[in-house]
């Protein structure tokens, strides 16, 4: 059965592949899996409809046969649970790569999002030039740290997997401020990410949709 899943009927980032529908059609195109994809309006997304399958009324959802599911991480690894190509065999090192999917949503991708909201969101109360440089200060701490980790590895655990995929993602939306580039183990590890040809696919198919060739 094809999956369907839902995205916005226009990003806001008109196509750069930040809205997180795009994690989980990496991660369809990683495993080989075909989906359809049904877009939705913002005020679609807050009607009874979609509220039934997103409580929260946001994108990504995922529908296949009986199943929904919201969140871009439950959804890729469900997808990485049930095929080949994203979660390692071993025990030992799928719960690793797991823990990495964590570490991208739990602890990295927090104060990325910190980020915008001082900048888009709060950008006009007095006191965001204050709070711009903490919240860079705690960015660049959680970078430092990973980018030490990681080392000059080509993924976080050896083989690519789902927590690199949620990793690099999480990442992606730091660059138009420059800070990603600040690390450059960080900045490769993100370029390698790009240039998988399922996250090429993956993005060339929500671009498609902002510049209505889809
Ligand atoms: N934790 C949830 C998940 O991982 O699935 C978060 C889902 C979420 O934040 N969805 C956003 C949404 O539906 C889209 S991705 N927002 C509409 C709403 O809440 O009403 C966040 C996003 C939006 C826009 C950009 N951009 O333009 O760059 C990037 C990311």
């Amino acid at each position: 059965m094809t999956p369907t899943i839902t995205a916005f009927e226009r990003s806001p980032d008109g196509g750069k592949g930040l809205a997180r529908d795009m994690r989980v059609r990496w991660a369809l195109e990683e495993i080989g899996q075909p989906y359809d994809v049904r877009l939705v309006s913002f005020a679609a997304m807050k009607q009874p409809a979609h509220l039934a399958l997103h409580p929260f009324g946001q994108i990504p959802t995922y529908e296949e046969g009986d199943l929904a599911l919201f969140e871009s991480g439950a959804i890729v690894l469900h997808l990485a649970e049930r095929h080949a190509g994203l979660l390692p065999g071993d025990a030992n090192a799928r719960a690793r790569a797991i823990a990495w999917m964590f570490a991208a949503v739990n602890t990295v991708e927090p104060p990325i999002l910190e980020l915008v909201t001082v900048r888009i969101l709060e950008g006009d109360k007095p006191w965001a030039g204050e709070r711009l440089p903490l919240v860079l200060d705690r960015i660049r701490n959680r970078l430092q740290q990973l980018s030490a980790r990681l080392g000059n590895a080509d993924w976080l655990d050896r083989a690519f997997s789902a927590g690199d995929l949620m990793m690099v993602h999480a990442l992606l939306r730091l660059r138009p401020s420059g800070v990603l580039d600040e690390f450059p183990t960080l900045a490769a590890y993100v370029a390698r990410g790009e240039a998988r040809p399922a996250y090429k696919r993956a993005f060339a198919a929500q671009l498609a949709v902002a510049t209505g060739a889809a």
